[in-house]
């Protein structure tokens, strides 16, 4: 029998609270698998233009498209896969070691990143091809 991959694209749902409006939270280790050291968000990103390319060799994130769209792509070097952020309740696990695309960012898109770790040049891979070489040592 073919056996079937586990993907590697996790999501995460968050509380949505009706009060006037709509209120999301998240907490560690209720929904967030780390204790946030750093928050971050991107908006008016250039429409066309892909952001991310890169793995992270320490940093683990959960990143949340809180406003209009955005098209992740996730890849651990044997897998490649996709999905589409449009509700602001669900995050996407970014873990460390997971090469991570940005596509189609809209005009009103903003996507919020929980982080694990504080801001570290060095922590980035930013070149694939040495990603594919160290993800299998
Ligand atoms: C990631 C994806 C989802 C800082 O100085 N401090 C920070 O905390 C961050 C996140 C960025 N920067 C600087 C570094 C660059 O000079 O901001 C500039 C833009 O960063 P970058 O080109 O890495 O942006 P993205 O959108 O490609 O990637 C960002 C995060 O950097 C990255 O960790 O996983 O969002």
């Amino acid at each position: 029998m073919k056996k079937l991959r586990k993907s590697i694209i996790e999501l995460i749902k968050i509380p949505k609270i009706t009060d006037d409006g709509f209120l999301c939270f998240a907490q560690n280790p209720a929904q967030i698998p780390f204790p946030i050291k750093r928050v971050y968000y991107i908006f008016e990103a250039v429409p066309d233009l892909t952001r991310g390319k890169h793995a992270h060799y320490k940093n683990r994130q959960v990143l949340f498209c809180i406003q209009g769209s955005i098209t992740m792509v996730l890849d651990n070097g044997r897998q490649r896969e996709e999905v589409m952020l449009n509700q602001p309740e669900i995050g996407i696990v970014l873990d460390k070691m997971i090469w991570h695309e940005m596509h189609n960012f809209k005009k009103d898109t903003i996507i919020l990143v929980l982080a694990s770790r504080v801001y570290e040049a060095e922590d980035y891979i930013r070149d694939y091809n040495f990603f594919l070489e160290i993800i299998d040592q």
